[in-house]
């Protein structure tokens, strides 16, 4: 078989309405090189002219070194979406322009916010967190102590559990993936694990439940199951390597990789040792969900397996029938992606997409597909399964199990509508 053969081989469809394989994106690229001289990808480059013309910019030296970087300001229209709530400044979120980068690490800058009562700035010198309760010997930390505890540094994601709550409504809300779904973020988070402070405070038989409370003006407070502050849970100071942002709790906060963002407690300054969960304001007047029967459920902590396309996706614009890369995100509060599947004919047919390496646990997953589009209407889909099996639900079948009253937790596959006028729009199949 010849090199353009074997090339040609990766263009057989293997689902409905377009579907490539996915060895486009595996095996070192060698198929994505095939693509190139084959000329089938959409990016269709001008005929090169030589020698090129001295821009503007090679004519005289550029600008010198700086402290702390920006990005260029060709890239500056890349924002979050910002909301507040009414009457205040500092209560809402703003979230995340998935749509707008690509692999799995979410830049600081552009890092989800949720604040219930603004961001507070804290002096680091003067800040200290309190561990107490039930414990043999009650501790308090300086920042400076704390920095001196042996650290971990780990990829994880977080999520609000009020993310993806437009999706709920009666008609699909026109926007963008990342006005819709953009309540999550992925950052490489340093810091102590809990089990080593409260090792040192030494843990009372008797305490089940933390009670974590945040130094802002809300003094927000969640109870953690004792379990899950001895497994994974960490007391964060770091971010992608740098001190975390005040928006993201600088200069300390609790970080629960997989349970719903709410937990993670920013600006963390004392968790007491109790019996019970504390039953605070902030756990019983938000993040539960009524259930068709009339019963509640509260204390659902891992995010459900979600995926969610970001390219092509809503309020972007084909370029006319021909070849597409698909990308998206994956990810589950319960572990690692096994596999993503992607449907271009609203979930008649599915292809499994290739996975971006390495698949860590609890972290965003980048996933992509190849797609031969032939102008005509399709929906695009992705429904991810994660390692111990879980299958990403529909949103009808989300809405079956939870009920209509269900405004959290909602991880339903998202379906983005493809017209034949290059229109991509947010659709519910
Ligand atoms: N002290 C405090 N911690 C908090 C909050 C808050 O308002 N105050 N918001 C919570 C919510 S609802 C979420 S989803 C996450 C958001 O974390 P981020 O702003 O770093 O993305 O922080 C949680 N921790
Ligand atoms: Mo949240």
């Amino acid at each position: 078989m010849s090199d353009r053969e074997r090339a040609l081989e990766h263009y057989q469809p293997v689902a409905g309405n377009g579907l490539l394989h996915r060895r486009l994106f595996l095996a070192g690229g060698a198929a994505v090189v095939g693509a190139g001289s084959l000329g089938l990808l959409t990016a269709r480059p001008a005929r090169a002219q030589s020698p090129p013309g001295l821009p503007e910019w090679m004519r005289a030296p550029g600008a010198g070194m700086s402290g702390y970087g920006r990005r260029s300001r060709f890239e500056e229209h890349v924002q979050r979406y910002v909301g507040s709530a009414p009457g205040t400044t500092g209560s809402g979120s703003s979230r995340t322009p998935l749509e707008q980068l690509e692999g799995t690490i979410t830049p600081n800058a552009l890092h989800f916010e949720r604040h219930h009562s603004g961001i507070p700035e804290i002096d680091p010198d003067q800040h200290r967190l309190l561990l107490h309760g039930l414990v043999e010997r009650p501790l308090v930390f300086s920042m400076d102590a704390l920095h001196r505890y042996p650290m971990v540094t780990r990829i994880q994601f977080i999520e609000c559990s009020g993310n993806s709550r437009p999706n709920l409504s009666s008609e699909p809300p026109a926007t963008t993936c990342g006005d819709i779904h953009g309540m999550v973020s992925c950052s490489e988070w340093t810091g102590i694990p809990l089990s080593v402070l409260l090792e040192e405070a030494g843990v009372d038989p008797q305490a089940q439940w933390l009670l974590c409370e945040g130094a802002d003006a809300a003094a927000m407070s969640r109870s953690v199951p004792l379990a899950k502050a001895m497994d994974d849970t960490l007391i964060a100071l770091y971010q992608n390597g740098e001190s975390l942002r005040p928006a993201q709790g600088y200069p300390v906060r609790l970080f629960l990789p997989g349970y719903e963002g709410n937990i993670s407690v920013k600006w963390l300054r004392r968790i007491k040792l109790t019996r019970e969960p504390t039953m605070t304001r902030d756990e019983t007047s938000k993040y539960t969900d009524l259930l068709p029967g009339g019963k509640s459920l509260i204390f659902t902590f891992p995010m459900g397996v979600k995926s969610v396309i970001t390219s092509p996706s809503g309020g972007m614009a084909m370029q006319g029938p021909g070849l597409y890369q698909i990308s998206g995100l994956a990810w589950s509060g319960s572990g690692s992606i096994r596999r993503v599947e992607v449907s271009a004919d609203g979930g008649e047919t599915w292809a499994e997409a290739a996975l971006t390496e390495p698949l860590l646990s609890k972290a965003l997953t980048r996933f992509r597909m190849a797609w031969r589009w032939n102008g005509g209407p399709a929906l695009l889909m992705s429904r991810a399964v994660d390692d111990a099996g879980a299958v990403q639900p529909t949103r009808a079948a989300l809405l079956t199990e939870k009920g209509s009253q269900v405004s959290y937790h909602n991880h339903a596959i998202q379906v983005w509508q493809v017209a034949a006028d290059n229109q991509v729009t947010n659709a519910y199949a």
